[in-house]
């Protein structure tokens, strides 16, 4: 389904929007702060999406299918394209191998060219059997036997080859290797057995390529695994060079982790690889971003504004993806929203006087300092994220066109009701 500039742009902003816009826009003028420079800054960010959430997610409880779901690869960069149309928010997907193996690299590059899309990291496969040689089960790049690790950092070589050829420049690499039970395991030999296989694939990679290490406390496994935090993450990719950074899934964390402080910590060593946005309230829920823990998403966006704007690692320099599954969801509408609440954290971080935090900081005035983040966060900036989008072409409120130009019910003529897409 095409959408046109012109279906997108009959929809006007809401009556409010001017006004509440200029209100805003003489507020933080009137602490200095330069509108035409925020609002170029938001209509800048871009986060990638993950093929592998264009379709109905699911539990081992059920899925329950959406209708008008991505049959193949072409269909789901069209998805991706009707997102970028609407909330010009995104420019860039994710592949997972193998669930999203090209089957004409040219043709798909042509294709993702046309709807102005590009390919951002590439994800390797060595937590599911899918026909190779040997099983994963009891692991891949820590699996005690040699040559399931062989086999697992082939399989990253080949993601990495099929990324060259589609101009991607990065590899994502998250091991589900651990274990159920005490004694399962030799903690110290599957380490370093990790290690030396992800040595293997890190001198495989172009020499401007990344690594993103992920990390995750349990599940699959349920006792241990292998590279549970961001510690562990960061102790390996010392080893592996200065191309291969921490990646941060939000929903990778035991409960009440503080994960800006997480992010500070690895923006000062240089070793933020990037992230994988979405919320939980439990376990990796992988719900819609922004829609759980807000204030905690605002709080990481300070870390990572501060961080950029003191120099301690380039804002160019960090990766920015989504990685959520929806169960009872329209995906691209979950995906709207998780792109729009990202945004509003962002432009609300933008916000913070930083000099009069630092202040607050030194001088001991916790409630001071409390009120100026505050001050930020309680800010209404939809009017700012929403002109952004209108001022890059996109629609007033997506959601609302989304739905008015019914094209989930296109989707479902075009595709049916019971097609199913790759992933999860
Ligand atoms: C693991 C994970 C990882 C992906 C998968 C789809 O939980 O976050 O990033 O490979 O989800
Ligand atoms: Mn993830």
């Amino acid at each position: 389904m095409n959408i046109t500039k012109s279906q997108i742009q009959a929809f006007e902003p809401d009556e409010f929007h001017e006004r509440s816009l200029a209100i805003l826009s003489e507020k933080l003028e009137k602490s200095g702060l330069d509108i035409t420079d925020l609002i170029s800054k938001i209509a800048a960010f871009q986060i990638a999406i993950p093929s592998w959430a264009l379709g109905a997610g699911g539990t081992r409880f059920g899925r329950f299918s959406i209708g008008g779901e991505p049959r193949n690869l072409e269909e789901k960069l069209e998805d991706i394209g009707i997102l970028a149309q609407l909330t010009k928010k995104t420019e860039a997907v994710s592949l997972h191998i193998p669930w999203d193996i090209p089957e004409d690299y040219m043709q798909i590059k042509a294709k993702a060219e046309s709807l102005g899309l590009k390919f951002d990291a590439m994800n390797s496969n060595t937590f599911q059997d899918y026909g190779q040689k040997e099983s994963y089960k009891m692991g891949s790049l820590g699996n005690a036997s040699k040559s399931i690790r062989d086999q697992a950092i082939a399989h990253n070589v080949e993601v990495i080859r099929i990324g060259e050829k589609i101009g991607s420049k990065a590899l994502t690499v998250w091991l589900a290797d651990g274990s159920n039970f005490p004694g399962q395991a030799h903690f110290r030999n599957s380490l370093q057995w990790t290690i030396d296989s992800l040595k293997g694939i890190y001198r495989e990679m172009p020499s401007d390529w990344k690594l993103l290490l992920e990390y995750k406390p349990y599940e699959p496994n349920f006792y241990h695994t292998i590279i549970p935090d961001w510690g562990t993450s960061s102790l390996i990719c010392s080893q592996l060079g200065d191309r291969a950074k921490v990646l941060v899934d939000l929903g990778h964390h035991l409960p009440n982790t503080n994960i800006e402080q997480i992010v500070a910590t690895l923006m000062h060593q240089n070793q933020l690889a990037g992230f994988h946005f979405n919320d939980s309230k439990y376990g990796d829920d992988d719900l819609t971003t922004g829609s759980i823990k807000p204030y905690q998403l605002f709080l990481i966006f300070c870390e990572l504004v501060g961080g950029a704007s003191d120099g301690a690692q380039a804002w160019d320099s960090i990766s920015w993806m989504i990685d959520a599954s929806h169960n009872v969801k329209d995906p691209l509408e979950d995906l709207i929203q998780a792109l729009e609440a990202i945004a509003i954290a962002y432009a609300k971080a933008l916000l913070v006087d930083r000099s009069k935090l630092e202040e607050a900081q030194n001088s001991g005035d916790v409630a001071g300092a409390q009120e100026i983040l505050q001050a930020a966060f309680q800010t209404d900036v939809r009017s700012l994220v929403a002109e952004a989008r209108m001022q890059s072409g996109g629609a007033a409120d997506p959601l609302e066109v989304y739905r008015s130009l019914k094209v989930r019910e296109n989707l479902i003529k075009e595709r049916g009701t019971g097609s199913k897409a790759t992933g999860l």
